[in-house]
C-alpha cells in the first residue's frame, strides 16, 4: 500500500518520518512522484497543484494535511468519488485554542494599544474591564472553534457561538442562521471567525457585520482571507466602529509588501500560523483512518463536498 505526501520538503520529510514509526508496512512517497502513479492508493495533501490529484487512478482516499479543504474544493479537476478527508487531530486543535486565547486576550487587555504607547515613549493606564463585561462570539463552532471558545471560560468570558445549525452546548449561547446572527453579533465584544471557506462565508466578515458589534469591538480572524472584506475592515478601524484587529489569514498570502495591514496600528498580524498540523500526533489520525477504510469500515471526518466542508 502507498501514500504520496504533497507538502513543503520539511514538513513532507517529518510526515514520512512520522507515518514510518506508526505504520511501517505503508511505503510514503514524497511529492514530486516520478514512479507509476497507479501504484498510489492514498494522497495525504496541503496545496496541491490543480489537476494534480485526478493522474492517480487507483486513490482511496485523498487527506487534507490542514483542517480547511479550500484549497482542494477550488480544483475542478478534484477526482470524483474519492472521499476527502479533512484534519482533525489533537495537535491542530490546541495550537488554534493557544492562539485564539492570546489574540483575545490581547485585545481584552490592551496589550496591541500598549505596545503603540510604548513606541512614543508613553506610560498610561487604560482602565481594565472584567473578562465577566466582555462577550466573546465564535463564527463556527465546529472542532476547533468549540474548543478555542471553551478555553476561554476559564477567564470567565461570556461566550457566544454561530453555527449553520442550532446548538446546545452548556456555558455557550448558541446562535444559527442569519436572523441569529443579528442578535448574536449585538452582544459579542471580541468577534473570532473559525469557519471554512465555501460560498456561503466568503466575505462574512463585512461592513454591515462590523456596523452591527458594539462600537470598539475586535474582531479575530483566523478562517481563511477569503471570509474578510479588507476595504471594509480598514474602514471600521479607521472610524472608531472596531478598536482592533488580530489576522492570521489574509487574501494574497504572503501579504503584499505595500499593504495597509503592515503598518496599520491597531493591526496585529502573523503569517498564517494560527496552528499548524503536526505530523507526530496527526499521523495517527491518518493511519486509524487507513485501517479503517482497510477493514471495510466507514472513514471518519469526510468532507461533505457539496456543502464545502
Ligand atoms: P469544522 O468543519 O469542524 O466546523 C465548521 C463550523 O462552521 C461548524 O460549526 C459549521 O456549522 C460552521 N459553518 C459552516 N458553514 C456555515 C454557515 N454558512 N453559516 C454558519 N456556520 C457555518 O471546521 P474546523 O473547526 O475544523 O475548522 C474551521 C476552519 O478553520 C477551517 O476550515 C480553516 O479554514 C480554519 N483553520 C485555520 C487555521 C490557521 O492556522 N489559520 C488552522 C486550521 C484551520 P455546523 O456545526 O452547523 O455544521
Ligand atoms: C488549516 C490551516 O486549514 O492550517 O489547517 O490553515
Amino acid at each position: 500500500m502507498a501514500l504520496l505526501i504533497k507538502t513543503d520538503i520539511e514538513r513532507g520529510n517529518a510526515w514520512a518520518e512520522a507515518l514510518a514509526s506508526a505504520y511501517p508496512e505503508l511505503k510514503t512517497h514524497t511529492w514530486p512522484y516520478k514512479g507509476d502513479p497507479a501504484a498510489i492508493d492514498y494522497a495525504l495533501v496541503w496545496m496541491p497543484p490543480e489537476g494534480e490529484l485526478k493522474s492517480y487512478p487507483n486513490l482511496k482516499a485523498i487527506f487534507s494535511i490542514g483542517a480547511g479543504i479550500d484549497h482542494l474544493a477550488s480544483d475542478p479537476d478534484l477526482p470524483e468519488g474519492v472521499p476527502v478527508v479533512r484534519m482533525v487531530e489533537p495537535g491542530l486543535t490546541a495550537g488554534m485554542s493557544e492562539y485564539v486565547a492570546l489574540a483575545a486576550l490581547n485585545h481584552h487587555r490592551f496589550i496591541q494599544d500598549y505596545a503603540n504607547q510604548r513606541q512614543e515613549k508613553r506610560w498610561e493606564e487604560i482602565p481594565q474591564i472584567a473578562a465577566s463585561a466582555r462577550q466573546i462570539g465564535m463564527l463556527g463552532l465546529g472542532v476547533l472553534g468549540r474548543a478555542a471558545l471553551e478555553s476561554l471560560g476559564t477567564f470567565g468570558f461570556k461566550l457566544a457561538g454561530w453555527s449553520r445549525t442550532p446548538k446546545s452546548i452548556t456555558g455557550i449561547s448558541c446562535y444559527h442562521g442569519e436572523e441569529g446572527l443579528r442578535e448574536f453579533l449585538a452582544e459579542t465584544d471580541i468577534l473570532v471567525c473559525l469557519l471554512p471557506l465555501t460560498p456561503e462565508t466568503e466575505g462574512i466578515l463585512n461592513r454591515d457585520v462590523f456596523a452591527q458589534l458594539p462600537r470598539g469591538a475586535a474582531v479575530i480572524n483566523v478562517g481563511r482571507g477569503g471570509h474578510l472584506v479588507e476595504e471594509d475592515l480598514l474602514e471600521a478601524l479607521d472610524s472608531g466602529q472596531l478598536g482592533g484587529a488580530t489576522l492570521d489569514v489574509f487574501h494574497e498570502e504572503p501579504l503584499p509588501k505595500d499593504h495597509p495591514f503592515w503598518t496599520h496600528p491597531k493591526v496585529f498580524m502573523t503569517p498564517h500560523i494560527a496552528s499548524m498540523t503536526i505530523p507526530e500526533t496527526a499521523c495517527q489520525a491518518v493511519v486509524a483512518n487507513i485501517h479503517r477504510l482497510e477493514a471495510g469500515e466507514p472513514l471518519r471526518h469526510v468532507v461533505d463536498m457539496t456543502r464545502g466542508y
